[in-house]
């Protein structure tokens, strides 16, 4: 059966799709829509059209499961479909709600008129997916919206709100209440209205970026740090530059052209993988399919420090309750005043109202009285992170917590089931890793204990999306999946110093990746003293000596690098001194150091021990693996996480890196057999 139906009211064709869960144009969405428009070109008692959809939301856009399969290239293909319904003799329109995305919002363009409730969100969010709109998006877009909102909508993929689109022309009629009641009213209105207006032929909001094109330029300009190192946003504006210097026959040739070289190429390969990578994460293997989720109607975090603030922030603002314990006064003080000042930065920044701020802050419950977490069926340990005090506080807990209450540990390495044993309930306990600031980071590491209960795990994952968190599960291992892959690149990152490298130039080639600072910059930010032992004497190595002359990092003017009072960083004469000593004490001879031989001790090794991760079981599949890097530590989405680069660089080529590499790799090196297998055996981690 078609996923689109037609049905007649009065002289209105009523177009409704119906193909859960998003009403993706597929290939028989694709076919049902064309036949619909021919019906109603060919019944003379039809005299408009609405195109409506059934479900969460209207088209969200192409099927991106058809991407590289034969159904893509059907016919009718999308931009076929979009100038059928433009062409149509009786007036279109489009009746939106939930997402008009994609390929969406090009339907909704190629109809005559456009309505949608208050609530619905208009958007071209191909960029995301190393794409553009390849279906006249690009070429109708400006016309209808005017070419600066195209050019930031197309180059950003950030959607933009109903009332906005209205404003913006994009909608020409909001509608409260029944949407298809209104829309067919709507029909009615504009039946006899000719000629028909059609975006394609419109071109009064081109003018204003005809008689200035240095607009173009302009934006590339304001955009060029958030679009360092993708594709896909300049192809975005190339496209919309044509639809103003070309008539839109020519500028839709170029979209097409533009789009393709898109497609065939890694970047968009990369991020259509991570599409579905952080879809996937949420999946857990293994457990029944009806396990239910507890019900958490209260959160309980310990330490009210930055990361129990920030933790606590996400809870207040998707509306939980919490109640969050310190030691003292002054420090729960000092931990809500860093909260209330973080919300309102928020709001001076137009992202949440002053009222907003009062109701999260008013969820929030500040006590020195650790009972008071008996009230909690989520409790969250932000702590110092050490295993005698963890202890600790879990066995206070298991005396206080209200039974089937979850208790969870943001422990970022140490072993959750040795911090489960000092509770009489190990199934209640798991590890939530939230990265720092916790409030803002979308990674949240899940802790999968050996005891750990399935229905403790599903909580975790659901609650993850209910505060717009993406969850990854992990197995107890040091460092979970992401500090435990940024073991070798730190130890690599430090030997390389020691052979003839710089902080500067192994930093360098990390930006030049594409990740958004370098192994050295990110100890500077994070702090060069943490895990220090904390006494001066004792120096075994260079971050030793750094810390011993307080040179701990950003927050002292002075780690890796020197830092201007503006924290600008310029390179340390005193840190080349130190290396250059220790490179005496152990006899190490200097050399040059190529910019590859940094990737591959640096990279490579963290391929290396993502490899060694998924060989132990640590994580469900390297997708996972994937998905923390690029929401934990900003790895470049164009390069789809570090096992889909594997995959991409070629694993012989990895392992044949890693083996050229290996005297310098130091004894406690591993080379992963999963890694040799599969490179061997021509497979590949992701797909
Ligand atoms: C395009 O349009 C190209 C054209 O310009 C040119 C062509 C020539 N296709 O996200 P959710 C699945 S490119 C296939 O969890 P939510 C998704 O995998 C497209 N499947 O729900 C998931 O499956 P599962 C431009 C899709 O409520 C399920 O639907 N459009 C697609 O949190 C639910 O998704 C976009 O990039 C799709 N297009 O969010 C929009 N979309 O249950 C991409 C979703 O098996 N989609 N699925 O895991 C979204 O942004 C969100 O899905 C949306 C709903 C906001 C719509």
């Amino acid at each position: 059966m078609s996923p689109i139906s037609t049905h007649r009211h009065d002289d209105v064709l009523i177009v409704t799709s119906n193909n859960p869960p998003v009403n993706a144009l597929g290939h028989a969405v694709r076919e049902g829509l064309v036949k619909a428009i021919e019906e109603a070109d060919a019944d003379e008692a039809v005299k408009a059209v609405v195109i409506i959809a059934q479900g969460q939301t209207f088209f969200a856009g192409a099927d991106i499961s058809e991407f590289g399969t034969p159904k893509a290239f059907a016919q009718p293909m999308l931009p076929q479909v979009v100038d059928r319904i433009e062409a149509c003799t009786k007036p279109v329109v489009a009746a939106i709600h939930g997402t008009a995305f994609g390929g969406g919002l090009e339907v909704a363009l190629a109809c005559h008129y456009r309505v949608a409730v208050p609530s619905a969100k208009l958007g071209v969010p191909e960029v995301k997916l190393g794409l553009l709109p390849g279906a006249g998006g690009t070429q109708r877009l400006p016309r209808v919206a005017g070419v600066r909102r195209a050019l930031e909508m197309a180059a950003t993929g950030n959607p933009v709100g109903a009332k906005e689109a209205y404003a913006a022309g994009l909608v020409d009629k909001l509608i409260e209440g029944d949407l298809l009641q209104h829309a067919v009213a709507y029909a009615h209105e504009v039946k006899d209205t000719r000629p028909l207006p059609k975006s394609s032929e419109r071109d009064e909001k081109l003018r204003e970026a005809r008689e200035n094109p240095g607009i173009f330029d302009e934006f590339r300009k304001a955009n060029a740090k958030k679009f360092r190192g993708f594709d896909a946003p300049e192809f975005n504006v190339r496209a919309i530059e044509a639809a103003v210097a070309k008539p839109y026959s020519e500028g839709v040739t170029t979209e097409r052209q533009l789009f393709m070289e898109l497609m065939s190429g890694t970047q968009a390969k990369a991020q259509q993988y991570f599409f579905f990578a952080e879809r996937k994460a949420s999946k857990i293997e293994g457990l029944p399919e009806d396990t239910k989720p507890r019900d958490i109607r209260r959160v309980g975090v310990i330490g009210a420090g930055t990361m129990g603030g920030g933790i606590s922030m996400n809870f207040l603002s998707a509306g939980i309750p919490v109640t969050i314990v310190e030691m003292a006064q002054d420090a729960l003080d000092r931990g809500t005043g860093v909260m209330l000042k973080n919300y309102q930065a928020t709001a001076a920044k137009g992202k949440m109202t002053a009222e907003q701020v009062g109701q999260a802050m008013g969820l929030l419950k500040p006590t020195l009285d650790f009972d008071a977490l008996s009230e909690c069926d989520l409790i969250i340990e932000a702590v110092f992170e050490n295993m005698d005090v963890k202890k600790e506080v879990f066995g206070r807990l298991d005396k206080i917590a209200k039974p089937g209450a979850i208790l969870a540990s943001n422990t970022s390495y140490l072993n959750i089931d040795e911090i489960a044993a000092s509770t009489s309930r190990p199934q209640d306990v798991v590890g939530l890793h939230f990265f720092s600031p916790a409030n803002v980071m979308k990674l949240l590491e899940v802790v999968r204990g050996a005891k750990t209960a399935p229905d403790v795990l599903v909580t975790a994952m659901q609650l993850a999306k209910k505060i717009r968190k993406v969850a990854v599960v992990a197995g107890v291992c040091y460092g979970f999946i992401g500090n435990r892959m940024l073991i070798p690149r730190q130890t690599q990152a430090m030997r390389l110093l020691l052979e003839g490298a710089t902080p500067e130039q192994v930093d360098r080639v990390h930006v030049e990746f594409g990740m958004p600072m370098g192994p050295f910059q990110m100890a500077d930010l994070a702090g060069v003293d943490i895990g220090w032992h904390r006494d001066p004497s004792r120096i075994e190595n260079i971050r030793d000596a750094l810390c011993a002359i307080d040179r701990w990092g950003q927050k002292k003017s002075a780690g890796f690098y020197d830092y201007d009072e503006k924290r600008r960083p310029s390179p340390s004469a005193k840190v080349q001194e130190i290396i250059e000593e220790f490179r005496t004490r152990e006899g190490v001879q200097e050399r040059e150091i190529s910019d590859q031989e940094i990737i591959e001790r640096t990279l490579y090794t963290m391929v290396n021990e993502g490899a060694l991760i998924l060989e132990g079981g640590f994580a469900q599949r390297a997708s996972d693996i994937d998905v923390v890097w690029i929401y934990g530590y900003g790895w470049p989405v164009y390069r789809g996480g570090p096992m889909f680069w594997a995959d991409t660089e070629g694993l012989p080529k990895i392992v044949e890196g890693i083996r050229r590499q290996q005297e310098r790799l130091g004894v406690d090196f591993k080379l992963s057999e999963l890694l040799v297998r599969k490179a061997e055996a021509g497979e590949k981690f992701t797909r």
